[in-house]
């Protein structure tokens, strides 16, 4: 697939979910960098360059995309060959796909540890490394019962329900404003991220945070599943993770919407859960508290405030 396609896919969502679209990300600049012919290095940089910035545009929220980005075309500079370049970029790429499947089998088997025999689980969204702790558990052989959130309005839910479902996993498919009628039936709620700020609060699907608040409230754990490279290390500056806001189409059809001239339809697809509802973050490198979510960025994606100055610049904001 070329980066065009990529792009586009994403955009359009027929490619999503924080993890699969760093990958695809990768993939695109991959396969980009082996297809174009520069006459100079400067040329091999600047046409990178534009291709990530192409690609960063896709979709705002989730921070795999730029940390994705960010990994494999950190230390690329204008200066060494167009083969010394093409190669950095290829080996970093490959690295990454390697470490971001690899990364969500190792949160299965942290983040399984944290599910009893018997456990009944709420998972939202479609979220790889969520359903990666529910299926580690239920192979390990521990009897796991699933209610699963349609995800109003593209029902991410009913890809949910399909690998629970293939696993021979029993699963309750439930509309979203029914989890606080269930909540008490719960013993342990399970999400993915989109992105984790530095104080810990999880960006994912909206109502994530909805149902966290029924979860406090239960004294029910909430649990969120996020590779290292979902934490936001820009958030040490002080930028905020924009919230995406997707077009009224989605929840109205175009033609009711007319109809309706006092009406407007607002679409935002992810929301932020306070650290204060979080009770573990389980990532590839072990399972955190959100209190700490400076040690990771610092520690595992090698961010600090110096750093922000020394790397490759993309404006994440285009
Ligand atoms: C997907 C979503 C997922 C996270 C984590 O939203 O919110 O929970 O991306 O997924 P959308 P994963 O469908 O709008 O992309 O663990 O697979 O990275």
């Amino acid at each position: 697939m070329n980066l065009d396609e990529t792009a586009q896919k994403i955009k359009s969502m027929e490619i999503r979910g924080a993890g699969r679209i760093a990958r695809a990300a990768v993939e695109a600049l991959k396969d980009y960098a082996q297809t174009i012919k520069p006459s100079t290095s400067v040329e091999f940089y600047s046409l990178i360059n534009s291709a990530a910035m192409k690609l960063l545009a896709t979709r705002p929220t989730a921070v795999s995309l730029p940390n994705a980005i960010h990994f494999i075309l950190t230390h690329l500079s204008e200066d060494g060959t167009i083969d010394v370049q093409r190669t950095h970029l290829l080996e970093r790429a490959d690295v990454f796909l390697y470490e971001s499947k690899h990364a969500v089998e190792r949160i299965g088997e942290i983040g399984s540890k944290n599910i009893s025999d018997g456990d009944v689980i709420l998972t939202h969204c479609n979220s790889e490394a969520a359903l990666a702790c529910i299926l580690a558990a239920f192979n390990d052989g521990k009897r796991v019962e699933v209610f699963a959130t349609e995800v109003r309005p593209r029902n991410q839910g009913l890809i949910t329900i399909k690998t629970l479902n293939d696993a021979g996993i029993t699963t309750n498919y439930i509309v979203d404003s029914a989890v606080r009628y269930f909540i008490n039936d719960v013993d342990i709620v399970i999400v993915g991220a989109d992105a984790v700020t530095v104080n810990g609060a999880v960006v994912n699907k909206i109502g994530t945070a909805q149902i966290a608040l029924a979860a406090h409230e239960a004294r029910t754990s909430f649990i969120v599943a996020a590779e290292t490279y979902k934490f936001a290390p820009r958030t040490l500056l002080g930028e905020q993770i924009s919230i995406e806001e997707r077009e009224s189409w989605e929840i109205l059809s175009e033609s009711l919407l007319r109809s309706l001239p006092n009406v407007r339809v607002r679409n935002p697809v992810f929301d932020v859960t306070p650290p204060s509802y979080i009770d573990l973050i389980v990532t590839e490198k072990g399972a955190f508290p959100p209190s700490l979510a400076y040690i990771i960025i610092k520690e595992y994606l090698g961010w600090s405030i110096d750093e922000f100055h020394k790397t490759f610049q993309i404006d994440y904001r285009e």
